[in-house]
């Protein structure tokens, strides 16, 4: 079983690295935003899943030091692409409840160089469960740093709706469960234009994540989904073949 030791050694031993899955321009195809996604080559264990150590640094606490390392890492990273290219990075409810975390965003962004307007956090429902009243605190305080924040993982959680209007969001992230319910059901299509009207309602941007098939990609962009991501477009990139796709392309 993974321990807080092993997470301390992962980071003393350089074991994290980061992936990035470029995001496209649903009406141009251009690239404006890579997801940083965390990978762990345990010496012994092999490759392990975030999906898996994540929920246990959460609960060890390890997460507060290894999201800063991701928040570090993917700002400078990220400093090295074009300036149309946002960065996002996935933020736990553990690292939003923390009191220092806005103030580590600014480190990050100050030590990197890279503009605010280039981090997108990535949130999940989770976090408004947390405490809300901690968790509005900080959202307003990283927009307030010019970040923009994003509601990952969109309607997998059990009222979304409620938080759509009390918390401001830059955009919804579409979760991958309704895109691939979308070939086998009419009714998806039908919620997912649905989240659509809500999110532009409040004036909240719409990311289709997920997407494996040019169908898929298609019937999104005539719903009006902004921005696509998916196996379709790119899997994700390690660090120096994100950089130069990006290099490429602008
Ligand atoms: O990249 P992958 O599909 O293996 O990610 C699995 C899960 O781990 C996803 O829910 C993703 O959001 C989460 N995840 C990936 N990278 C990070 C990270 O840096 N921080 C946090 N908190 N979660 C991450
Ligand atoms: O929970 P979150 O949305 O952050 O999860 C991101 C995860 O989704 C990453 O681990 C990434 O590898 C995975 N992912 C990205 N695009 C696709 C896709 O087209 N199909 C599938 N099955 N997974 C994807
Ligand atoms: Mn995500
Ligand atoms: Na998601």
């Amino acid at each position: 079983d993974l321990q807080s030791a092993d997470f301390r050694t992962a980071l003393s031993e350089e074991e994290f690295s980061l992936v990035y899955q470029p995001i496209l321009s649903a009406a141009t195809g251009a690239i404006t935003a890579c997801e940083a996604l965390l990978r762990w080559d345990h010496p012994s264990l092999g490759s392990i899943s975030p999906a898996l150590f994540v929920p246990v640094a959460e609960r060890t606490q390890d997460i507060i030091p290894v999201g800063a390392w991701v928040l570090e890492t993917a700002c400078r990273e990220a400093a090295a692409w074009p300036d149309i290219c946002r960065v996002s990075v996935n933020v736990s409810p553990v690292q939003l409840q923390e009191p220092g975390f806005e103030a580590r965003v600014a480190a990050a962004l100050d030590a990197s160089g890279l503009a605010p307007g280039r981090l997108e956090l990535e949130l999940t429902e989770g976090v408004l469960m947390r405490d809300a009243a901690v968790a509005l605190g900080s959202i307003v305080g990283l927009r307030a740093l010019g970040v923009s924040i994003a509601l990952d993982d969109f309607g997998t959680g059990f009222s979304s709706l409620g938080y759509l209007q009390s918390f401001a969001f830059d955009r919804i992230k579409i979760d991958r469960s309704f895109i691939r319910a979308m070939s086998e059901r009419r009714e998806s299509r039908f919620l997912i234009r649905t989240m659509h009207d809500i999110a532009h309602h409040f004036g909240m941007a719409v990311t289709a994540e997920g997407i494996e098939t040019e169908d898929e990609a298609r019937i999104l962009r005539e719903i009006g989904s902004a921005e696509l991501q998916g196996f379709l477009f790119s899997r994700p990139l390690a660090s120096a073949a994100a950089t130069s796709l990006l290099r490429e392309e602008a």
